[in-house]
């Protein structure tokens, strides 16, 4: 289906973006500004499903279905609480890990994030 092809690109796309930004950061400690990325909710998934970022970048989840969603760390860190839809929420990540997440409405929703310097 055009969809999957679409996801496999992206999913393509992040891989070589996060490979270009490891290569990018060798030799450079901690001088790069913090940014901000974006997960999308839809079709009942967290797209990226899997989300890398450096220390100190933000993580904003929108909710683009018409069902209510959460966004909620397995290790109860943080949580959205209720997204209606097109709601958004918003969190920093200032150390490193890998942070798994799952929505309390639909357990089966997972996502993860992975903070890496
Ligand atoms: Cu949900």
């Amino acid at each position: 289906m055009a969809r999957t092809a679409v996801t496999a690109l992206l999913a393509l796309l992040f891989a070589g973006l996060a490979l270009g930004g490891l290569s990018g950061s060798s030799g450079a400690t901690g001088g790069g500004a913090s940014q901000l990325h974006r997960v999308v909710i839809e079709r009942f998934t967290f797209q990226p499903q899997r989300l890398e970022v450096r220390p100190g970048d933000s993580v904003e989840w929108v909710n683009r279905d018409l069902a209510p969603h959460t966004a909620s760390a397995e290790d109860g860190d943080w949580d959205s609480g209720e997204l209606s839809k097109e709601a958004t929420f918003r969190t920093t990540f200032s150390s490193a890990g890998d942070f798994a997440y799952f929505c309390a409405f639909h357990p089966m929703m997972r996502g993860e994030i992975v903070v890496a310097p």
